[in-house]
């Protein structure tokens, strides 16, 4: 298949995005708006400039990726107006991308100043909370869905190297799981913390008991036992990544046969080297061919200097993704999103609707 010329769209239908960071998809020209304001020196003074900075062009690895957030993160962290500024703008880079549903994620933690150690960002302690960045991440996502017409819900990440927020973060989605927080996420550096800690485990106890979803980014770099973790420790519902999943034979089955969600990023799996570079081999093609139930999303468009279109003109481009699979895995991924059942209904009417295909289910 012939590569599409950048800026073409593969797939020009609705779409649904389910992993996809907060952090990872700010724009450039809002950080350098914000460290002017704030009188923050940045090594740059243009969007190009600052690009070349912050993105990831060549395949390395996920622990060199994370450290890239370093790079802009104590521009918004702490500032009110810069967190509800990057959710609302978020929403609107979603409208513009044919996203009619999106569950964006962020670590309260790492946009608030209260901690001072261990974020390397935050230079001086100041009284933006944890609960505070959720309340003004809230309000930016509902205006920015009042002016451009989508849905928007979030996911609070604990982080793996810090399980000392774990049970403030589902803390967190217990007080707000009204007010668009749909469920609890552990993101971070797998490869080197391959065990999740006690209190991440008590923390998806209580996810568990008090109703709240839950997905683990598992199986991205870290080896098949992260899955086999989340899925039967963490009692995950849906698995970030998880292209090593098929290192398993028996554990890939056993999820196949559970219809889990693998949440699949594909120029994120190139870029952080947890894939093969060529996108011929990926992990995602064999997914498709055993009808497994997965969705395509862009994780950290910022650092992948990318968009949604651009994973899914990957897909197009080069593992022969056909129209039917575009549409067949947007309903897959609307069946699997933390929605309560009604409103993912009306969701899968939307998209049936669109696609010209009847619901089966009644409503
Ligand atoms: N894998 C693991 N962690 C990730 C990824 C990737 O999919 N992308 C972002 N993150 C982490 C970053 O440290 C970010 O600050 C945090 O998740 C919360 O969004
Ligand atoms: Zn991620």
């Amino acid at each position: 298949m012939d590569e599409q010329p950048r800026g073409q769209v593969a797939f020009k239908q609705p779409k649904v995005e389910l992993h996809v960071h907060l952090d990872g998809s700010i724009r450039v020209q809002t950080i350098l708006d914000v460290a002017r304001k704030r009188g923050i020196r940045l090594p740059a003074n243009t969007v190009e400039e600052m690009t070349d900075i912050i993105i990831v062009d060549q395949p390395g690895s996920l622990t060199t990726f994370l450290g890239k957030f370093a790079e802009y993160m104590h521009v918004i962290a702490g500032d009110r107006g810069a967190i509800k500024r990057i959710a609302y703008e978020f929403v609107e880079d979603k409208a513009k991308e044919g996203v009619i549903y999106v569950e964006v994620r962020y670590s309260p933690h790492f946009l608030a100043n209260t901690k001072v150690d261990p974020i390397p960002w935050n230079q001086e302690e100041g009284d933006v909370s944890p609960d505070e960045v959720v309340r003004l991440v809230n309000e930016g996502l509902s205006e920015g869905e009042r002016a451009f017409n989508i849905k928007a819900r979030s996911i609070l990440c604990c982080m793996r190297h810090m399980p000392s927020w774990s049970m403030e973060v589902v803390e967190l989605c217990k007080k707000y799981r009204d007010d668009g927080v749909v469920a609890i996420d552990l993101a971070g550096d797998e490869s080197l913390n391959t065990q999740a800690n006690p209190e991440h485990k008590e923390a998806y106890m209580e996810a568990l008991r008090c109703g709240i979803h839950r997905t683990v980014h598992a199986g991205e770099v870290g080896p098949p036992d992260v899955v086999k973790e989340a899925v039967e420790v963490l009692r995950a519902e849906r698995v970030g990544h998880g292209y090593r999943t098929l290192e398993d034979p028996v554990l890939y089955k056993e999820l196949l046969a559970q219809d889990m969600h693998f949440e699949v990023c594909p120029i994120s799996s190139k870029l952080t080297g947890a894939c093969d570079p060529d996108f011929t081999k990926h992990p995602v093609i064999t997914f498709r061919k055993d009808k497994a139930n997965y969705s395509l999303n862009s994780d950290d468009p910022l650092i992948f200097h990318s968009n949604l279109h651009d994973d899914y003109n990957t897909a197009y481009n080069y593992m022969g993704f056909t129209e039917e699979e575009f549409k067949r895995l947007n309903i897959k991924s609307a069946e699997s999103c933390f929605l309560p059942e009604n409103e993912k209904q009306e969701l899968l009417q939307k998209l049936h609707k669109a696609y010209g295909m009847i619901l089966s289910t009644s409503f």
